[in-house]
């Protein structure tokens, strides 16, 4: 049996722009989550380390960046790292894989232009690989792909998009589950998207990973995994394991199904950790008199998590009918209602949806309702 570490979409040296002190932390995490790989490597002894592409979010990162990267990847010795250029760290005439910090690297094999196939004798095994020379491009990194028969195993990397009907663009190197399908490999180790999802077809394996280390809402709770292969002549399984730090959750609520502004804030007081970013997005009617608008429930919140947004643009305020006529002159809510509606009157079109509010919240506080 050989047990294989199958990881990619790294993307060490990506910005997260808009985080501002919190990116330093998120971009610290990303380098963790490259150390949290290599120690998972280690303590399982897997006989190798397949990195499917994007490594590295370019082929511009820092020569710091490099070999820290590098001094990570040596640390895996005698176990050896096959990495496959991805889209955003292609093997192109400035790829980051043609620097000096790779050279003397003998624990570390890249595919380029010119290397496809890398024989591991010792473990009977032949691991496939067509770099990406450009980032983009509509060819398949399947294509071509012939396997050697001097191994009993064969593993295939690729970095690219599943050619899922409508549901791609095909600048991103799309793959055809037919040729996954015809590959005749033991595993194929896909790289590109960001969520860990299985593409196995008529019984050959073949997942994407997903990023180790959680890069955007987008990915959810899908990422933040590599997976552990195990081979051998009967089957091919596949394991998840955690190695994310932040947890990046999506929540849609519903304010109607809140009877209290109280039982809203709970509700997402629920997802409270250090270590989640949480967007909660917010529909539905909410009564004039919850304030409970993205400033409020962010400066609130916001210190129950590693970061909070939250999304009111979806919502609405419920507007109640108000007459004059049905609160006499003598009453505090007679001369509040007919005060606010000669303001109305004269107010300018800028003035007139603030006024409303006003109108609104005056009345419901009058009627003795919590504001
Ligand atoms: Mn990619």
């Amino acid at each position: 049996m050989i047990k294989l570490l199958h990881t990619a979409d790294h993307q060490l040296g990506v910005k997260f722009v808009g985080f501002g002190e919190k990116g330093r932390q998120l971009r610290q995490a990303v380098k963790e989550s490259l150390k949290a790989t290599v120690d998972l490597a280690l303590a399982e002894a897997v006989d190798l380390v397949l990195i499917a592409g994007d490594l590295f979010d370019s082929n511009a990162v820092s020569k710091k960046l490099v070999n820290e990267v590098v001094a990570e990847l040596k640390r895996l010795a005698p176990i050896t790292a096959c990495i496959l250029p991805g889209t955003h760290d292609c093997y192109n005439a400035s790829s980051v894989y043609r620097r000096p910090e790779f050279r003397d690297t003998p624990n570390i094999h890249i595919f380029t232009d010119e290397i496809r196939s890398i024989a591991f004798p010792d473990l009977d095994l032949t691991v496939y690989g067509r770099a990406n020379l450009n980032p983009t491009g509509t060819e398949s990194p399947l294509t071509g792909l012939e396997k050697i028969e001097e191994t009993d195993y064969h593993v295939a990397m690729a970095h690219g998009e599943m050619a899922i009907e409508g549901k791609f663009a095909g600048d991103y190197y799309p793959v055809e589950g037919r040729e996954i399908a015809a590959s005749g490999m033991n595993y194929v180790a896909l790289g590109h998207w960001h969520r860990c999802a299985d593409f196995s077809q008529d019984g050959v394996k073949a997942f994407y990973c997903g990023a180790p280390e959680t890069l955007s809402f987008e990915e959810g709770e899908d990422s933040g995994y590599v997976l552990l292969v195990s081979i051998d002549e009967s089957a091919t399984r596949v394991e998840k394991r955690r190695v994310g730090k932040y947890l990046w959750k999506t929540v849609n609520l519903e304010v109607e199904a809140f009877e209290r502004e109280e039982e809203l804030l709970q509700e997402i007081k629920k997802h409270a950790d250090p270590n989640t970013l949480l967007r909660a997005r917010l529909s539905g009617l909410k009564p004039v008199t919850w304030d409970v608008g993205e400033e409020r429930l962010a400066g609130e919140l916001e210190d129950l998590f590693f970061h909070l947004e939250v999304i009111a643009g979806e919502l609405t305020t419920s507007i109640e009918p108000i007459r004059a006529a049905d609160f006499p002159e003598t009453t505090i809510m007679g001369q509040f209602i007919r005060l606010m509606e000669k303001r109305l009157k004269t107010a300018i079109p800028d003035e007139k949806p603030v006024l409303e509010e006003a109108l609104q919240r005056g009345f419901a506080l009058l009627s003795g309702r919590e504001a």
